[in-house]
């Protein structure tokens, strides 16, 4: 700390600090345009100027850190004088009629503090552009303080805006033009944001908020904070929180795309389908006719005839009642969640290999690692912020490989990209860790003192020299043994990885494969390190954390040795069978053995791989109970009771991220007419079910403290410290910090960890002569999964289709043109798709995605899974394509 003295009164701030920080702090803020905390400074604009004793000029207080004994002083005649000159000349271009239409604007406000009125010198040439859904642009208004141009290029990396001209002539345009859309933004509104005068504006911020509210995002699970601005019970506007994870930005979902909280469509009523209709009905008649038909079924086929899922998108007290709910009201372990189909190949991979199941690191450690292995995920697009910040560390030096055969934004960006062939992954990081063996570039005091296996595991990778799998994976030998060299020399290295990697017949496999890589060269158990798989949704880490897996309970504790705990806390016993997750569910239903669903926040029959099956399987059940917001494809499909749920903007309660932070979720406005929170349904069901007992609580907080009871590394997380601190399980008690990097000393399971031989088995599905193309499925920015929330906001308008990707070379062999309406059938099914040409395409693979409700790609993927826990194989299908004549 440092002391200083402002305007004669001391102060004390932390040392580095800016001093035009350190007076905002001190209440003596001092006017500027030019400044923001997330940028570095620029000192353009002239307005913060001080007087520092000893300094014979005022000093500009952005660009001037603080010095122990700093006497500073803030007001003065001469002070406020030059301000005013400065001002004057800033806004001697100013229009009039923006400052008369809008004078609560903080640019006014300053102007009018001042006394000093726009110019108004009316001229032409400034950049329009009207073709934004949200970004409204209005250059007439630019003071020149040059923030657009800084956050664009020094927090999102996007580098859009740009100064053209000189001195008087000065314009801040797009560099790649004619629109925002056309030359590559991303729609992060980190420009409008910032802008200090409104020539960047919210196009639809029309309505003021009247409340803010501070809220974790309910998209993806990087769990940006954001302050969320309400009017008349509805979302208005969203800003950026300053919190570690997110620094003050946000993607285009989190900002933008919340209209979904207040569609038209939005389910209000309980329903209950009658005659092929669906009808509203009371909550008392919703969850009388659910509770008799649950126990109908339990009566004639057993509790085990009955699947539960809980939602990745709801809280984790919901997640925690869901299971409880199936496990002790029902009585069956049959409860899973859509974890099952991204990241539970990571868990168990983590899990057997180091001990915990989860990211190792932070994301607060991107900025302390030298290197990155960025295998099968897609940052930029599907983590926007985090990838926004790998962006920054490349650009400050950091090395990057690239291992995706798509040319993703990070792939144009990186070292090496390995465009490896779909499926190939086990014998491409086998080839890594066969040249980081050979090439001498192992860690062997990490070796020695915390790896064990390492013999066998040499002689096993020996066979997958890069010389000898390099074809096989679709890249050169040279540059793997590159890409080997920067992942073991650029200490240290920081390994994400996506569905690229676990949604494969070898998910789990490939991530112990790439865990030996880190085992091999040291790069677990310190900052800027570990093995951070990029989870999913908002909630999918707490979903399954909190016991939604049939296997484990609350804590991702065994049901072996946990379950007598479980079983005194909840005063019940545990059912005796083993029970299943969502796919075993669905063969289960073919068979005719599973005979309801009770569906939370998972629209199963869009989501899960090989929809015919998916079809066969619901329309074979005789009860499926949708909990959600919208009549998604399952309940439209197959639904026979839909409860209507409250939204995240709509409820109190926790999401994990996906770097193991527990954050608060605050209702923002109250849910629409019936909807109700997930958790008070589950309580409302279990009583009509004549079971209230444990299902009682008063509302999230006591929910939360059962599940910190039976956590053990849940412990300390006491919703009291969780809005203020950042805290990262495990996090035992209560004066505990957290736990941001694990495994230091030792690994969780135990001093040392194993390498684990893993030896290649390629897929079943192969492309032949009827099926020529390899095609992978994943994500785009603008659209959000199932599609239920982004396509019913104007994200619609950014993109409005998926698209069927494919590279030039594959276009031009069969003639097809951009824009054609192209049939692609697979084994097991067939979807129709525009084309779009991709020069991010390999020749022979082929990438779409799988947003819209009504072109059902998944009727193309295949019934294969992950060997060890029945991850779809998403990620390879062997398809044609025709172009459709019409
Ligand atoms: N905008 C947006 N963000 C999202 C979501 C969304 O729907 N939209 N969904 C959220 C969810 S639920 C999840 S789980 C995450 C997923 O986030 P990611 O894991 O990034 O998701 P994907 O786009 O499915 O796949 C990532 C990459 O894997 C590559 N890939 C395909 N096959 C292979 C292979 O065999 N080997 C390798 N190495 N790479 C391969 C693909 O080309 C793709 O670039 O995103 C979350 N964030
Ligand atoms: N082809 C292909 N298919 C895939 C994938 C792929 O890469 N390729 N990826 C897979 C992966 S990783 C995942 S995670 C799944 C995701 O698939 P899903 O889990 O089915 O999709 P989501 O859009 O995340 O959300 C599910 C539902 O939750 C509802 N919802 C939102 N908030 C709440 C709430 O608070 N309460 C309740 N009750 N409901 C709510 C939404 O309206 C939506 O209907 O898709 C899988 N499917
Ligand atoms: S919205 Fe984001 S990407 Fe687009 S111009 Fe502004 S800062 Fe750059
Ligand atoms: S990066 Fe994820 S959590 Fe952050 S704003 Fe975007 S969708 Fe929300
Ligand atoms: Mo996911």
């Amino acid at each position: 700390m440092v002391r200083l003295t402002i305007d004669g009164s001391p102060l004390e701030v932390a040392e580095g600090a800016l001093l035009i920080d350190a007076l905002s702090t001190a209440g003596k803020a001092v006017p500027h345009v030019c400044h923001d905390k997330r940028l570095t400074p620029s000192g353009a604009c002239r307005l913060c100027l001080v007087l520092v004793e000893g300094q014979r000029r005022p000093v500009a207080s952005c660009t001037a850190e603080v010095a122990e004994g700093m006497v500073v002083q803030t007001r003065s005649h001469a002070l406020d004088t030059l301000c005013r000159t400065n001002l004057e000349l800033i806004a001697a271009r100013y229009p009039r009629t923006a400052y008369a239409a809008d004078p609560k604007h903080p640019f006014h406000r300053l102007l009018a503090e001042y006394g000093v009125p726009p110019g108004g010198k009316h001229e032409d040439g400034f950049f329009t552009d009207d073709s934004h859904p949200y970004l409204g642009v209005g250059m007439e208004r630019c003071v020149h303080c040059d923030r657009c141009v800084r956050i664009c290029e020094e927090v999102q990396g996007q580098f859009i805006w740009e100064t053209i001209g000189r001195d008087d002539t000065t314009r801040i345009a797009i560099g790649k033009g004619p629109t925002l859309l056309t030359a590559g933004c991303v729609s992060c509104g980190a420009c409008v944001d910032s802008c200090a005068s409104g020539a960047l504006f919210d196009k639809r911020s029309g309505v003021k908020p009247t409340a803010w509210t501070r809220t974790t995002c309910a998209y993806c699970a990087v769990g940006c904070q954001m302050e969320v601005g309400t009017a008349g019970g509805r979302v208005v506007v969203v800003r950026p929180a300053d919190s570690p994870v997110n620094r003050g930005h946000l993607c285009l979902k989190g900002r933008y795309a919340f209209e979904y909280n207040h569609a038209p469509d939005r389910v209000t009523q309980p329903m209950l389908r009658r005659n092929g209709r669906w009808q509203a009905v009371g909550w008392n008649e919703a969850l009388g006719f659910t509770a008799s038909r649950l126990q109908d079924i339990i009566a004639t086929n057993g509790a085990d005839a009955i699947g539960v899922l809980g939602s990745s998108r709801a809280t984790n007290e919901e997640n925690y009642l869901a299971q409880k709910f199936a496990r002790v009201v029902l009585g069956t372990h049959n409860v899973d969640c859509c974890a099952r189909v991204c990241h539970t190949p990571s868990a168990k991979a983590l899990k057997t290999m180091l001990g915990i199941g989860a990211a190792t690191n932070t994301f607060d450690d991107i900025e302390h690692a030298s290197a990155f292995l960025i295998c099968g995920a897609n940052p930029t697009e599907n983590h926007p912020v985090v990838g926004a910040r790998i962006k920054q560390a490349v650009s400050r030096g950091a090395q990057l490989v690239v291992i995706d055969p798509r040319r993703t934004e990070l792939a144009a960006l990186a070292d090496v990209h390995l465009p490896v062939r779909a499926g190939s992954n086990v014998l491409l990081f086998n080839a890594l860790a066969a040249a980081i063996i050979e090439e001498g570039w192992v860690d062997r005091t990490f070796l020695s003192e915390r790896v064990i296996g390492f013999d066998a595991f040499a002689a096993h990778v020996a066979d997958y020299a890069p010389e000898s799998v390099a074809e096989r994976c679709g890249v050169s030998a040279p540059a793997i043994r590159a890409a080997a060299r920067i992942y073991a020399k650029g200490q240290p290295a920081m390994c994400f990885h996506g569905l690229g990697v676990t949604e494969h017949l070898q998910g789990s496999e490939a991530v112990m494969a790439l865990i030996n890589l880190a085992l091999l060269t040291g790069n677990l158990g310190r900052p800027g390190s570990g093995i951070n798989p990029l989870r999913g949704q908002n909630n999918v880490q707490g979903a399954a954390q909190m016991g939604c897996d049939p296997a484990t309970l609350t804590g991702a504790q065994s049901i072996g040795q946990a379950g007598a705990r479980f079983e005194q806390v909840w005063g019940a016993k545990l059912p005796a069978t083993r029970g299943l997750n969502v796919v075993e569910m669905m063969d289960a239903a073919q068979a005719g053995r599973l005979k309801a669903l009770w569906v939370m926040g998972y629209d199963i029959y869009l989501s899960l791989a090989n929809a015919s099956a998916t079809a066969a399987a619901l329309g074979a059940l005789d009860l499926v109970i949708v909990q959600d917001l919208f009549i998604n494809q399952t309940a439209a499909a197959f639904g026979t009771v839909f409860l209507p749920a409250a939204s995240a903007f709509e409820k109190e309660g926790t999401f994990m991220n996906s770097d193991r932070r527990v954050q608060r979720v605050h209702a923002v406005t109250t849910a629409p007419g019936q909807a109700r929170s997930d958790w008070w349904i589950i309580q409302a069901l279990a009583a009509r079910m004549g079971k209230p007992e444990g299902f009682e609580f008063d509302g999230p907080e006591q929910i939360w403290d059962e599940v910190r009871a039976l956590w053990p590394e849940g412990a300390g997380l006491a919703y009291s410290r969780l809005d203020g601190e950042n805290l990262h399980w495990p996090c035992p008690d209560e004066t505990h910090t957290g736990t941001p990097v694990l495994h230091r000393e030792r690994f969780s399971g135990g001093k040392t960890a194993a390498l684990i031989p893993v030896a290649y088995v390629p897929t079943p599905e192969r492309p032949d002569d009827d099926y020529p193309f390899l095609l992978t499925t994943g994500r785009v920015l603008e659209h959000f999964n199932a599609g239920t929330m982004s396509y019913r906001t104007p994200n619609a308008a950014l993109r409005p289709s998926d698209t069927l990707d494919m590279a030039p070379a594959d276009a031009a062999r069969h003639g097809f043109t951009e824009g054609d309406v192209v049939e692609v059938s697979s084994r097991y099914g067939s979807a129709i798709l525009p084309l779009h040409i991709s020069h991010a395409m390999q020749i022979g693979q082929l990438f779409c995605s799988f947003h819209r409700a009504d072109l059902l790609v998944n009727r193309l993927t295949s019934p294969v899974r992950d060997r060890l826990v029945h991850t779809p194989e998403y990620k390879v299908t062997a398809v044609r394509v025709k172009k459709r004549c019409n």
